[in-house]
């Protein structure tokens, strides 16, 4: 823009439309302590940013449980107010989940938009989703969730106090036309969303034909996942230091040293206290982790604390059924980490660490992924003689068997091990001219 006038208007418009300014609300519940609750803030001060707003003030409150009114207690809500008054704010935001009731109510009582975590998230996700599928997932999770607020929302709330929410008036009419035509547009969804699946399991039927197995990355938003399979790919995935950068799939072809190729799939990533609706949304783009071969579990070792991110994407995988998929642990951003602290990478098994940006430890961490691979693919034959039952304990204990059977000279045992396993019980693999078929 060349007019200087145009310049300066154009400024103003961004600062006045474009980052709206957020009250924060925490509360402290239970066992919890007062640093968590501000954790939480902190995390969710994020994802307002990256829903494309700023943090004005943040208030907490500790509580035995929600009051059912308001979540808080009625003190708090008039001190919510005053302060929204006093920095101008016309939105606030509770990092807990709030029932259609109690955001009603507070909404009502602020005179202001109250929302609450998910919210926050469905609307990065709508900023976020751009295929057909991640559109439509999206469009059914933020339905499913206006559905019982439809009463709801600053304006509409405000405009109905006089005549009274409940009562049968032209305001309720619309209610119930609004409520009608959001039930046909989710019916229309599913049958969507139910016609894509086919699609997408049909293409993943014909690629378990290829015979490649399938890898999928997962982890908390913002580990690297995406960083790290475009340094492996060279995929050209979009990479942000946002949460949710990622929503819509992406499959790549990886060789790994000395083994068979893989499809490597970097999907959307996950956050603690991940809205089920959004979570049951998702299911065919959350199928691919839960029909992987091995999830790679990329972690951001510079977290606070990376060990309840670990925590956090398990309840997701858990609840996708995707917990029974082998797990090789990824701890990124190595680059950033001064102190490992004792164990990070030693207590989870076979863990390496790397730094996808900067390229380093991706050798290591192909070789002990091939190797993982290996194990989980590769049948090895072994014969135990009966009086070894150390040795048949560590085939159980490092190895999947998936047969065993009692010969004359000993225990006749197929399992899936790891190539170090291997070694070390090589003088009881039978050599491959003499395994039985
Ligand atoms: N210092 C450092 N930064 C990294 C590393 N890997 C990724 N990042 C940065 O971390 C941010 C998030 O990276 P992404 O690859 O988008 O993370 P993601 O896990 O795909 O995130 P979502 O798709 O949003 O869930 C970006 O700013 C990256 O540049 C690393 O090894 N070191
Ligand atoms: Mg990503």
């Amino acid at each position: 823009m060349s007019n200087p006038y145009q310049e300066a208007l154009g400024a103003t418009l961004i600062e006045r439309t474009f980052r709206e300014r957020i009250v924060l609300v925490g509360v402290t519940m239970g066992g919890q302590t007062d640093d968590e609750t501000e954790e939480g803030l902190d995390e969710l001060s994020l994802l307002i940013d990256t829903a494309g707003a700023d943090e004005a003030a943040r208030l907490t409150q500790r509580r035995d449980s929600p009051d059912s009114t308001f979540y808080i207690g009625k003190g708090k809500v008039d001190e919510l107010k005053e302060v929204c008054l006093a920095l101008d704010v016309d939105t606030v935001v509770f990092d807990n989940e709030l029932s259609p009731g109690q955001q009603y109510n507070l909404e009502k009582a602020l005179g202001r938009t109250a929302l609450d975590r998910t919210a926050v998230i469905l609307d990065i996700f709508a900023q976020n989703a751009h295929t057909l599928e991640g559109k439509a997932q999206v469009e059914l999770a933020m339905l499913r969730y206006r559905l019982p607020r439809l009463r709801r929302g600053a304006k509409a709330g405000l405009s109905q106090q006089g005549g009274g929410i409940g009562t049968r008036g032209p305001g309720e009419t619309r209610l119930e036309v609004d409520r009608r035509r959001i039930m046909r547009r989710i019916t229309k969804l599913e049958q969507d969303l139910v016609a894509l699946r086919h699609t997408r399991q049909t293409q993943r039927k014909s690629r378990g034909r290829s015979g490649l197995a399938s890898v999928v990355i997962v982890g908390y938003t913002n580990a690297g996942k995406s960083t790290l399979l475009n340094s492996l790919t060279r995929a050209g995935v979009l990479v942000e230091d946002r949460l949710f950068a990622t929503l819509d799939p992406t499959t790549r072809r990886l060789s790994l040293p000395g083994g068979e190729p893989v499809l490597l799939t970097d999907t959307v990533g996950f956050i603690r206290q991940l809205p089920h609706g959004l979570i049951e949304s998702f299911k065919s783009t959350l199928e691919i982790a839960a029909e992987a071969d091995m999830l790679v579990h990329v972690v951001d070792a510079s977290a606070v604390h990376p060990e309840q991110q670990i925590t956090a994407v398990r309840e997701v995988l858990a609840e996708i059924g995707a917990d029974q998929v082998p797990e090789f642990f990824v701890f990124n951003k190595a680059d950033l980490v001064e102190d490992w602290g004792a164990s990070l990478v030693e207590d989870h098994q076979g863990a390496v660490a790397v730094s996808a940006l900067r390229n380093e430890g991706l050798e290591v961490m192909m070789r002990r992924l091939a190797d993982r691979m290996r194990a989980i693919t590769q049948v090895t034959e072994l014969m135990v003689p009966y009086d070894r039952g150390d040795i048949l304990a560590s085939i159980h204990r490092e190895g999947e068997v998936v047969m065993s059977e009692l010969e004359d000279g000993g225990m006749r045992i197929r399992a899936r091990l790891s190539s170090a396993s291997e070694g070390r019980l090589r003088e009881f693999v039978v050599p491959l001219t003499n395994q039985r078929n």
